[in-house]
């Protein structure tokens, strides 16, 4: 886990005498409204610096009361908002456009737990509240919030809601839509909808929630949620095995789950030059040699015993087996924290290598080898001289096929090659990232007419004048 800052900074100048600051700053006080370049340049860009945008201001409210008084405004004069969490997104989600015309809505001054129960197994937070924060109150209390990511020391309860996040615990507890049990919302009008409830059987009328976890902002503003706990598994198990291929990791999973059934709450794949990438640029030392094969990260957790013994069992019948060549088992909690260190590395080691094209597909768990090949032939033949840095959730079906390229790859070539051969298995094109701005050009050439007319049609009933987060996932009409 490791905190996301930017490392390159947006063109953030702002335009301090719109009559617009003046009514946030009366509302929201002085510390609640940035205008000053070095204050907002951080809010200006997603974090790799590839969206570079330009705010009329960044507002920061620190009440729901405020969010709605801030949507109000910028409503009453027409001016688009940018919801933004930890600002860790993949898909240019949060990020402003360069009119400086749109304000950047940061959640970050509302980061209060509102209450952890630890019998109803509910947490219920702000939007602006730490992911991390989140997890470790839970934990205080014995229980555990499963949502995990690389990004966790940053990303934010509001930012985990509206990106639908996924992270590795997605294989046990399903994605975080599958955690949420209620929403509050602000929607684009400035009213306020309060849909905090902890039921977990709640059958009256729509599931209006599910319009707002995923969206990206493009609906309502989450200002706060009750998310699901479980209990906290008192034995955990962790290892690391070196595979052949990755047909080699699907059996693998096979086994797993005839001897540790429904433990297995990670099951992470990560190739042999992604772990290269993470010895050269973090300096951390893979358990076994880097011979051009595949690694995968397993993790199961259970309170009954017997956890360590089915382990074995696994582990020596895929080593007898020659599906796995070479394995160990963390014998301590600072051993599974070096294990994991390693594959939540590789999205900083693979930025330091240099520029990369992402990908993040998901296909039908059984086509990841076909996918994999195919896709590596696919850019080997259309460009030549990349080369793929593969790695992630293969127990959801989900891989980050990134692809290093030089400066002059042309991106959306490479794009639309991987992304035919992830059609071709009836797979996604964003599999947790989501759409933000960076994908909504692919999204209207793999989604049918139907579901787009769909979505735009939730979008205008929602937000006829497009206030929220525009050019973020719809693609503009063709
Ligand atoms: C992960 O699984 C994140 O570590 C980031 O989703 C993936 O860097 C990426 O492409
Ligand atoms: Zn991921």
């Amino acid at each position: 886990m490791f905190a996301r800052t930017q490392e390159r900074q947006g063109n953030a100048r702002v335009n301090d005498s719109d009559p617009i600051i003046d009514r946030l700053r009366d509302t929201l006080g002085p510390g609640g409204v940035l205008t000053e370049e070095g204050d907002v340049e951080g809010y200006a860009v997603d974090w790799r610096g590839l969206f570079p945008g330009r705010p009329l201001c960044v507002a920061r409210p620190a009440s729901t009361a405020e969010v709605a008084a801030t949507v109000r405004i910028c409503g009453a004069a027409g001016v688009a908002l940018v919801p933004q969490g930890g600002n860790t997104g993949l898909a240019g989600g949060a990020a402003p456009d360069g009119s400086g015309r749109q304000v950047v809505l940061s959640l970050t001054r509302m980061g209060a737990i509102r209450d952890v129960d630890p019998v109803g197994l509910t947490i219920t937070a702000e939007a602006g509240c730490i992911l991390k924060v989140a997890q470790d109150a839970a934990a205080e209390r014995g229980r555990l919030l499963p949502v995990s990511l690389a990004a966790e020391g940053s990303a934010t309860i509001g930012g985990i809601v509206s990106t639908n996040a996924g992270g590795v615990n997605v294989l046990r507890y399903g994605m975080t839509r599958a955690l949420v049990l209620g929403v509050e919302v602000v929607l684009p009008d400035g009213s306020v909808v309060d849909g905090l409830r902890h039921l977990r059987k709640d059958n009256a009328g729509y599931d209006w929630k599910q319009l707002f976890i995923g969206s990206e902002g493009t609906l309502g503003i989450v200002t706060a949620a009750v998310l699901r706990l479980v209990p906290k598994p008192v034995h955990v198990m962790t290892a690391m095995l070196a595979v052949p291929d990755p047909q080699a990791a699907l059996a693998l999973l096979g086994l797993g789950y005839d001897a540790l059934g429904d433990q297995i709450s990670a099951f992470e794949m990560i190739s042999g030059l992604s772990m290269s990438l993470v010895a050269k640029h973090a300096g951390l030392k893979p358990p076994m040699a880097v011979t051009g094969g595949w690694f995968v990260l397993i993790e199961a957790g259970s309170s009954l015993h017997g956890l360590a013994e089915a382990a074995e069992t696994m582990l020596g019948d895929a080593l007898e087996r020659g599906i796995a060549t070479d394995g160990v088992v963390a014998e301590s909690g600072a051993q599974a924290a070096q294990l994991w260190a390693l594959r939540e590395h590789v999205t900083e080691a693979e930025a330091r290598e240099g520029r990369s094209v992402k990908h993040d597909v998901s296909v039908p768990l059984t086509a990841i080898p076909a996918f994999l090949a195919e896709a590596d032939a696919a850019l080997a033949a259309g460009a030549p001289g990349t080369w793929v840095n593969a790695f992630g959730h293969v127990g959801d079906g989900n891989l980050h096929y990134n692809v290093l390229v030089g400066a002059d790859d042309d991106a959306h070539q490479i794009n639309r090659i991987v992304h035919d051969v992830v059609a071709a298995h009836e797979g996604s094109i964003s599999a947790e990232h989501g759409i933000g701005q960076y994908r909504t050009g692919e999204l209207a050439r793999y989604r049918s007419g139907a579901e787009l007319d769909l979505a735009r049609r939730i979008k205008a009933a929602l937000d006829p004048a497009d206030l929220l987060n525009p050019g973020k996932v719809l693609p503009p009409p063709a």
